[in-house]
């Protein structure tokens, strides 16, 4: 690899005098572990009844924390700021997609979320009820979602970009009464449907849905049916004030469908006490909170995991300032996220290396023409992020100063694993470094065995239950035992993901384990091809995949984003396909390159590598409907079909 990726970035003395991640955790977390955790627990969360017992793993591998223990969790979230006497601080400067903001303190906050708590009764929802949520990224989501918590009622977010089947089957599967949604969502200056989806998911006698609740946000035309309530009608007359009941520590939070490389949608079930614990504890030491002061930042939607932990439970338990914002970072030009940051003050910046690159690609001019100098921590997510890209963002983002957190975790985990903690690590760009205080992780080989040589290349795993783990798949206890506890035996929690160590101990996440590929019997590792292809000046993004190949039993292909300005021609293809050769090896030279102006990628930026290699075969492409833009695999396969 390049000199670059040897680079070290030890943290500012200053920065570490104040951080609220300190060394010390490392020692006391694995000295005494579930004393560790309990100490998190209580300085993290308020219980209304506090535990005795820490874990309860006698059912392995269904863990139970702190299960005798009772909380709110929406009490956690929202009234005990109140109560603290910090009502009059902002929670949520809302950013809307045309311009329109909301600056919703934490007093308001509770009189929005008792509000929608009285109304969800009045729907009849009662503690264990199931609740969907396919809302915009507008304040009724994150209310929804508390509303929900606070009834003890889980709820299963549906991100807005899926289909009518997609809602369809999450509905079925989790049996839910209710759907929250919208008239429908602002879209780079358009007005995109919503309800329609959910009029098609929740029609016929089957649907166990009895009510849809509609928030009206664009105004635009609906059809209307008897399961139908406004949102203005029903939540607008109901009382300010609501008793929020304890739950028991194991009283479901939570389901959020994340789909399998196979087969039906997981249902991921996270409960109360742990699930917080570990969310507001991450948020604090990994990106630093300081809720008197900052205002913190994350980019996901409310339909994926991050959304979840780190927009909605974790910094809103921590009792912070956060911006939402319901655009994207295009409209109504390339500037808007800098926009924000300088208008708000923003202090800790979280979002995915797909933003990264694409503002990569755009060029470094549009950040550099707004003032940047708030920001203190820049956090990652959703991908192994390439050091090119991250010295990007280091150096354009951060103005050489901040330090930046790349966060691994996943659905399942509910919370951040492995990561720096911005105080206390030396930054090793492209790395996600150690397990954070508390959490034990280790690479196994093919038989299952650990190992600590550094390149090699195996399994990541988890050795020790962690309070925020998932408590199983909705409704299959088999089929989390077999996709999760079985691979290397009950001992491991097997990630899914390929990693190795480097000289220093430090952990390289390498990409799913279905995305390795084998060349002429090489172990090849997507993540690493991918990020040669993106340290070349010429490249944005890069996605590779392994195509059967009769002589080499797979061939890399790699579909390349170009920077603005560099040349689109055979010499360029040629001269990547050199660069990745001299990198790491001639034999990851990919065999061939595509330019291209678009991957295909989910709403959380992962890009499908699956319906990549399908054009790469010749195939008829695979299902696409949890893609963000669809539109985009007709462009590459017209390509491929030019070449
Ligand atoms: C939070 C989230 C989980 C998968 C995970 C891994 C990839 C996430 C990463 C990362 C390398 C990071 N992943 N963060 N890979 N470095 N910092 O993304 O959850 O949507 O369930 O995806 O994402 O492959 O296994 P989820």
């Amino acid at each position: 690899m390049s000199d670059h990726t040897t680079q070290e970035f030890p943290p500012d003395p200053a920065f570490t005098e104040q951080a609220v991640g300190q060394a010390e955790l490392f020692a006391q977390a694995d000295a005494d572990p579930e004393g560790f955790w309990a100490d998190q627990a209580r300085r993290y969360v308020t219980w209304s009844k506090d535990f005795t017992e820490v874990l309860d793993w006698s059912n392995a591998p269904f863990a139970r924390w702190f299960a005798d223990g009772e909380l709110n969790v929406a009490h956690n979230c929202v009234d005990r700021h109140v109560e603290a006497g910090h009502g009059e601080r902002v929670a949520i400067h809302f950013e809307g997609a045309e311009g329109d903001t909301q600056t919703i303190t934490y007093a308001e906050l509770q009189r929005r979320v008792c509000q929608a708590a009285n109304a969800l009764t009045e729907l009849g929802v009662a503690t264990g009820d199931r609740v969907a949520i396919y809302l915009p990224m507008i304040p009724e989501a994150i209310v929804s979602m508390l509303a929900c918590a606070r009834l003890g009622a889980p709820h299963s977010v549906v991100f807005g970009g899926f289909s009518a089947d997609a809602i369809r089957s999450r509905v079925a599967d989790a049996e839910a009464r209710v759907v929250i949604t919208a008239d429908g969502q602002h879209r780079k200056g358009k007005v995109a449907p919503l309800k329609a989806a959910v009029d098609q998911a929740v029609s016929g006698e089957d649907s166990p849905v009895e009510h849809v609740l509609v928030v009206r946000r664009t105004g635009g035309d609906v059809d209307w049916s008897d399961k139908d309530v406004w949102w203005h009608d029903l939540v607008d007359r109901q009382s300010d004030r609501h008793e929020a009941q304890p739950m028991p520590a194991e009283h479901p939070l939570y389901i959020l469908y994340t789909s399998g490389t196979t087969g039906k949608p997981k249902g991921i079930l996270h409960t109360s006490g742990g699930y917080l614990t570990q969310a507001a504890y991450t948020n604090a030491v990994v990106h630093d909170v300081h809720p008197e002061s900052d205002v913190y930042w994350c980019t996901a939607d409310i339909g994926w995991v991050t959304g979840h932990s780190y927009l909605v439970y974790g910094p809103l338990a921590n009792g912070a300032t956060q911006v939402v914002y319901e655009g994207t970072p295009d409209h109504p030009h390339q500037g808007r996220w800098w926009e924000i940051i300088q208008k708000y003050g923003v202090t800790i910046l979280y979002t995915a290396p797909t933003a990264i690159r694409t503002c990569m690609k755009w060029g470094a001019e549009i950040p550099a023409k707004y003032d940047l100098s708030s920001l203190r921590v820049l956090g990652s997510v959703g991908e192994p992020i390439n050091p090119e890209a991250w010295l990007w963002y280091r150096k354009n983002i951060g103005g050489d100063r901040c330090p930046i957190v790349d966060t691994w975790w996943q659905t399942e985990t509910g919370a951040i694993m492995i990561s720096p903690l911005p105080g206390v690590t030396s930054l090793e760009p492209g790395s996600a470094q150690r397990p954070i205080p508390g959490i034990s992780a280790e690479i196994l080989d093919d038989a299952g065995e650990p190992f600590t040589e550094a390149e090699k290349v195996g399994y990541l795993v988890l050795t020790k239950p962690w309070p925020s783990m998932l408590r199983g798949l909705w409704g299959d206890p088999e089929r989390y035992k077999d996709t999760y506890w079985s691979r290397f035996g009950d001992k491991y929690y097997f990630a899914g993901d390929g990693a190795k160590y480097d000289d220093k101990g430090n952990i390289w996440l390498l990409g799913r384990v279905d995305d390795v590929m084998n060349v002429s019997g090489h172990r090849l590792s997507t993540a690493e091809i991918e990020s040669a292809l993106v340290s070349h000046p010429s490249v944005a993004e890069a996605a590779v995949v392994g195509a059967a190949d009769d002589t080499t039993g797979q061939a890399v292909c790699a579909f390349v984003i170009l920077r603005e300005g560099a040349e689109q021609s055979d010499s360029t293809v040629e001269e990547l396909r050199s660069h990745v050769a001299k990198e790491i090896s001639p034999i990851a030279k990919p065999k061939s390159v595509m330019i291209v102006s678009e991957l295909p990628k989910t709403r959380s930026g992962k890009i499908m590598r699956r319906l990549l290699k399908d054009v790469a075969e010749g195939r008829e492409i695979g299902d696409a409907t949890t893609l963000t833009d669809a539109s985009v695999m007709d462009f590459i396969k017209q390509g491929m079909s030019q070449r």
